[in-house]
């Protein structure tokens, strides 16, 4: 029974992929996650005890990571300071935790001799022009525009250089946007549906015009154990199901989908340095590995979602005001 350490299983993603591995595997799971404004312990509710385990610690405590890492069979690295319009406020806690959180994790992967895999993002890339056919691919040049991409951006490098330089046996992936249930409500889709839930407006940056490739997070979590159990050590894989669309469309489906006129919603104040598209191309996956995304109707995805959000109010209502605190204190 392969043990893995999840670090960031209390966030999003992480959460989504620990419910991942106990439902399609016999794996062991431990969490270390800090319980930022991020992790949420709620998220991680009714776990079987005999294969779960949650740790509350620092990705940048050496001696917590090196007692847990020595544990593991597979340590696959979630953590990490998420949100763009974070780092356009406070950079440092992602220098912090993506920069030196990521150095102590591969520290104690290398001593350890520990299979690593490193989740990481498309905005490492920068950004495409809206009429460019143009995806991203493996062979893009690093370009990243923010503190958070630039950070994340500087993680993958740690990694590809402790492969290099010291044999650490490490895969990387680099998705699109996901969404799907247990997202921060700072994020665009879940802040636009409690928005309405809340007889509130969403808000766009912009014009709207900005496009995402959205992925269901479920799909995320199934390419990341794919990569783990055949990826090629070293090697960097690129996660995406085809799901460009500009934020304008997203939140008409939305305001569509609650009853609302598609048209109910107030364009802000612009994100400073606003990428303006990310598409992915999937090919080596699909083809090396044969993954496939489950989720490929958006709308259906987007509807269930919503559904969610509907019905888990306790979950998010401790993030929502001040979340748009923050927000309205800059326009947005
Ligand atoms: P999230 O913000 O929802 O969760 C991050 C988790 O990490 C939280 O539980 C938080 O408590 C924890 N954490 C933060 N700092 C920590 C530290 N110093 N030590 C231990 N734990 C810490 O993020 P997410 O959206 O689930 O993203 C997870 C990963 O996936 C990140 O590496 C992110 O860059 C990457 N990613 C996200 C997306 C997306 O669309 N959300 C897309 C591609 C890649
Ligand atoms: O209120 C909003 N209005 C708006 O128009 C918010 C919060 C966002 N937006 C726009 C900005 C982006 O064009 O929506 C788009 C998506 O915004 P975010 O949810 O903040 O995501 P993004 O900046 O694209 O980054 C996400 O995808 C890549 C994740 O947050 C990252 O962790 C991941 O690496």
């Amino acid at each position: 029974m392969p043990a893995y350490l999840v670090t960031g299983g209390a966030g999003f993603i992480g959460s989504n992929f620990v419910r991942h591995v106990l439902d399609h595997t016999d794996h062991s799971v431990t969490v270390l996650d800090k319980l930022t404004y991020a992790g949420n312990r709620a998220s991680l509710e009714g776990l079987p005890a005999e294969r779960f385990r949650f740790v509350q610690g620092d990705i940048c405590d050496a001696a917590v990571v090196d007692s847990l890492v020595a544990e593991a069979d597979v340590v696959v690295h979630f953590a990490a300071e998420s949100h763009n319009d974070n780092s356009l406020r406070d950079p440092s806690p992602f220098l912090q935790t993506n920069l030196i959180g990521t150095y102590t994790l591969l520290e104690a992967v290398r001593k350890h001799g520990t299979r690593y895999h490193h989740i990481s993002t498309d905005e490492v890339y920068g950004d495409l022009e809206l009429d460019d056919p143009a995806k991203f691919t493996e062979q893009t040049p690093y370009n990243p525009s923010s503190p958070y991409s630039s950070t994340k951006a500087g993680s993958d490098l740690l990694v590809r250089a402790w492969v290099r330089s010291f044999g650490v046996q490490a895969t990387i992936s680099n998705c699109s946007n996901n969404y799907g249930p247990y997202q921060h409500v700072e994020k665009f889709i879940p802040r636009q549906i409690t928005n309405v839930l809340d007889g509130q407006r969403p808000k766009l940056y912009g014009r709207g015009e900005n496009v995402r490739d959205w992925i269901h997070a479920d799909d995320h979590s199934a390419a990341v154990l794919t990569i783990i159990d055949g990826g090629r050590i070293g090697d960097t894989y690129l996660i995406g199901a085809d799901g460009e669309k500009n934020n304008k469309e997203v939140v008409e489906a939305i305001l569509t989908e609650l009853g609302r006129p598609s048209d109910a919603y107030d364009l802000v104040t612009d994100r400073p340095g606003h990428d303006l598209r990310y598409a992915i191309d999937a090919t080596r996956l699909r083809t090396e590995l044969g993954w496939a995304p489950r989720f490929s109707d958006f709308s259906a995805g987007l509807a269930d979602t919503i559904s969610w959000y509907r019905e888990n109010e306790a979950w998010w209502r401790p993030q929502k005001a001040g979340t748009e605190a923050a927000y309205a204190s800059q326009g947005q």
